[in-house]
């Protein structure tokens, strides 16, 4: 699999799948999760009520509609909240391991992955890097090409440097 690392924004990426870095719930949110749903419009918040009624564990992954982006799907993780006290980094890595058992479920060849739990959740960003890119390149999978889509400049210049 290729990873590369662009700057922009996930939800105009040109993928099969675009991972979002949803919460429990899975109705949406702020951050990349709110970026998403307005983007793709109501018909990802339907499909998030009708598959996931209980919501999501932290670190697992499901999918629905990407709805109006070009992606075909939205793989959602649920990252750890370092503020609500879930510091297990098994919990991060999870997260792109099982985006990456999903993707392969759905048939995705090009999945676009945000920094998980690096916003809100409050994970540093170097370690968020790290775990990223360590599970990314550890897991083994059909999916062709990981984008890391950094949200600004200096996350682009972090990852750019990792890879
Ligand atoms: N494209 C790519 N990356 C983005 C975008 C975007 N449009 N917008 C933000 N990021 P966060 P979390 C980056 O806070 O820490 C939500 O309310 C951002 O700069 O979106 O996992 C959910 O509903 C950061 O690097 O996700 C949850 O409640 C990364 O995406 C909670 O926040 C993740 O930041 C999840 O927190």
């Amino acid at each position: 699999m290729d990873i590369e690392v662009v700057e922009g924004d996930i939800t105009t990426q040109e993928v099969d799948a675009v991972v979002n870095a949803a919460n429990r719930r899975m109705r949406g949110g702020g951050g990349v999760d709110g970026a998403i749903h307005a983007a793709g419009g109501p018909d990802i918040l339907a499909d998030c009520v009708r598959r996931f009624p209980d919501g999501l564990a932290t670190g697992d992954a499901g999918w629905t509609t990407a709805g109006l982006m070009p992606a075909r799907w939205v793989i959602h993780v649920v990252g750890p909240n370092r503020h609500a006290g879930e510091t297990d980094r098994n919990l991060l890595t999870s997260c792109y391991r099982r985006a990456l058992e999903v993707a392969d479920e759905l048939g995705a060849r090009s999945v676009a992955f945000p920094l998980v739990s690096a916003g809100v959740y409050g994970w540093p960003q170097e370690d968020a890097v790290d775990a990223a890119l360590e599970t990314l390149r550890a897991t083994a999978t059909q999916v062709e090409l990981a984008r890391m889509v950094a949200f600004g400049r200096s996350a682009y210049e972090l990852i750019a440097s990792r890879l």
